[in-house]
């Protein structure tokens, strides 16, 4: 098990290497938006129409559900303190009240249609995935993503700050261990533009996306299940070996989001985070570029001549 652990984690610095050298990819001056914060409950801030969507169906489900806690709990203490032995002796001896069996079931099938109507417009909009100003696929392999922006045809590996991986001699030296925070690893954290807040949720490397633009993700994964999250932006989506699926987000506010793999994939599954930078048009037009040139192209099929 050890030798496999040290293989795969010699394999995964070798994909490293070009992600380390990216840390002048980094682009500076962004609100840190879509992160857990301490002591808050509820969701983080919705910066897309789906994320609003969820907030809202969220809201009217707990306004439903406790209107009829609140009613069940009112009629259960109104039969104890009316209908006891002490005050009704001789109870009633009915079995059916047909007025009251008609009320609860056309009760309940009202409240379940009107949450079905609310959410399965809220369901299609999430699935029907709309034309794509920018299209990203997402591979999620033990235990790192790796982003391809297939129209421009680069690639990158994007792993957690301070993950096996990004570890060099000099923090291994000055007694630095990968996936522990210390002094060192917060250096790191803050040399990247991070905080120690930000510890276990920062990357390597991020996705860039313009703000306003329908991205479009494909999700898959190498190895085993992963799941690519970002709360923000309300989306969710399974990548599984040998399959493609999508999702999509429109993210309408600048700044940076994080989300961590959501579906148990192995041991260092919980050092596998996802960080996405929203950029303005020209900031992402910018980072492109030196994108296109800093990371490695996507391997294409090979061509065979036909004549
Ligand atoms: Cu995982």
């Amino acid at each position: 098990m050890k030798k496999l652990l040290s293989a795969s984690a010699l394999l995964a610095s070798f994909s490293a290497l070009p992600a380390l050298a990216q840390d002048n990819l980094r682009i500076d001056g962004l609100e840190v938006i879509g992160t857990p914060v301490d002591g808050e409950m509820g969701f983080q801030p919705a910066v897309t129409r789906l994320a609003q969507d969820i907030h809202d169906l969220d809201y009217l489900i707990l306004v439903i559900i406790t209107l009829i806690t609140v009613f069940v709990t009112g009629l259960l203490f109104w039969v104890i303190v009316r209908y006891n032995k002490k005050r009704n002796p001789e109870p009633a001896s009915f079995t059916h009240h047909t007025p009251v069996e008609i009320a609860w079931t056309i009760g309940p099938i009202l409240i379940l249609v009107l949450i079905g109507a609310y959410s399965l417009p809220i369901l299609f909009r999430q699935q029907e995935i709309p034309e794509a100003d920018v299209t990203i696929k997402a591979i999620g392999n033990q235990w790192y993503w790796s982003y391809e922006y297939v129209d421009d045809g680069f690639g990158f590996d994007s792993y957690m700050i301070g993950a096996p991986a990004t570890m060099t001699s000099e923090e291994e030296a000055a007694g630095a261990i990968a996936n522990r925070l210390d002094d060192v690893m917060i250096a790191k954290l803050e040399a990247a533009g991070y905080s120690r807040d930000e510890w276990l949720l920062a990357t390597d490397t991020a996705v860039v996306v313009p703000v306003g633009k329908t991205i479009v993700m494909q999700v898959t994964a190498s190895d085993v299940i992963h799941a690519w999250t970002i709360p923000a932006f309300g989306v969710k989506q399974d990548g599984v070996p040998g399959r493609l699926a999508e999702l999509w987000f429109n993210a309408d506010k600048e700044g940076v989001y994080f989300g961590q793999c959501s579906e148990l994939c192995g041991q260092a599954h919980a050092y596998m985070p996802i960080t996405v930078k929203v950029v303005s048009e020209a900031a992402y037009q910018e980072w492109l570029g030196r994108a296109k040139e800093e990371y490695a192209g996507i391997p294409q099929p090979l061509t065979v001549a036909s004549n």
